[in-house]
């Protein structure tokens, strides 16, 4: 279904429906909370009654952002989230496309058979035939800017507000890399433009979202760079890899090895980044890349993940040394297209 024709119908479709609850990914990231405060705070303003659900907590970075306070942690509060839940008549999935992407409330969703979904999201390969109504589009740099597509077709005159506006450039901002990658019309900064325009401190929204690590998070970065990092020149690659052990020493909180992948990619001639990290029982990879290599092909053929073409992400069950093998072993194969 074309944009188009989502935003048109999109004032009728929901009118349809009493109790709205809104459900984004686990780890949820800027674009994650942003995308569904902003989508929450227009179906508010729309008249109809709406609860936001994230699967576990969202990083510290994001504490302050307008109606944070009104998310529900499913992993916090589960009773509260199943209440939601059973009590919803329609249910969104914001920026993901598959509930295996939510964690500990997977279940419970998979058990809402009945209730119907709409599917607002950016990523790959979602399987329609599950939603009732979908807005998907993975050339759009966030879930973010396809919330503010949909909210300036119906007026940013009559519903854009200054929560609004800084909830979506939250989502823009951190899902592109403050600008830097993702972005793949001129549209995304004539929409920033608008917003930033009339309604928020821009500035100030960029120093609360990279401005306030602690101590600690960047002397964890520093310890990556200068202990834990590798560089593959053969690949044009660089690992950079966290035991359980590390992220204790650095009294790690979520959200502090956020971006810690970007920084590989600094160095000229490296073309994929990896930050592999042991978390509880299982080993995450975050896949970066700079140009036309696919970590998405990469991390679903070989890390079960995906992403996007620039960003992706995956799991491992096995130990950290496994998982840093596994992943030197997949290059060779990947010789000829990071030489491109
Ligand atoms: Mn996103």
């Amino acid at each position: 279904m074309s944009k188009c024709l989502f935003f048109n119908k999109f004032k009728e479709f929901i009118s349809q429906y009493k109790h709205v609850v809104i459900v984004s990914h686990v780890n949820p990231d800027g674009d994650a909370v942003g995308s569904s405060l902003a989508f929450y705070f227009f179906l508010l303003k729309l008249g109809i009654d709406a609860k936001v659900i994230i699967p576990n907590d969202f990083p510290s970075f994001l504490a302050w952002m307008p109606g944070i306070e009104n998310i529900l942690i499913f992993d916090k509060n589960s009773e509260k989230g199943v209440e939601y839940l059973n009590a919803a008549d329609l249910i969104c999935y914001l920026d993901f496309n598959h509930p295996s992407r939510t964690g500990l409330l997977h279940n419970d969703l998979c058990h809402c058979t009945k209730t119907p979904k709409i599917l607002i999201d950016h990523h790959r390969d979602a399987d329609y035939s599950q939603f009732v109504e979908y807005l998907s589009d993975v050339e759009t740099s966030s879930t973010s800017e396809l919330v503010a597509e949909l909210i300036q077709y119906h007026g940013f005159d009559e519903y854009l507000d200054e929560k609004i506006a800084t909830c979506l450039l939250v989502g823009i901002m951190t899902d592109t890399g403050s600008f830097s990658h993702s972005i793949y019309h001129p549209e995304t900064f004539e929409l920033c433009g608008k917003m930033i325009s009339s309604k928020v401190d821009y500035q100030l929204i960029h120093n609360k979202i990279y401005n306030t690590f602690s101590e600690n998070r960047l002397r964890l970065l520093g310890y990556c760079i200068s202990n834990r990092m590798t560089i593959l020149d053969e690949y044009h690659t660089a690992y950079i890899y966290l035991t359980k052990a590390d992220l204790e020493n650095y009294n790690y909180q979520v959200g502090d090895t956020e971006g810690v992948v970007n920084f590989p990619l600094m160095i000229d001639n490296i073309k994929m980044a990896v930050l592999i990290t042991e978390r509880q029982g299982v080993i995450r990879f975050s896949f970066r890349s700079k140009g036309e290599f696919s970590v998405h092909e990469l991390a679903k053929a070989h890390f079960n993940g995906g992403g996007h073409t620039n960003a992706a992400g995956g799991t491992l069950n096995c130990s950290i040394e496994q998982a840093v093998d596994a992943f030197v072993k997949v290059l060779p194969q990947y010789k000829t297209l990071l030489n491109k």
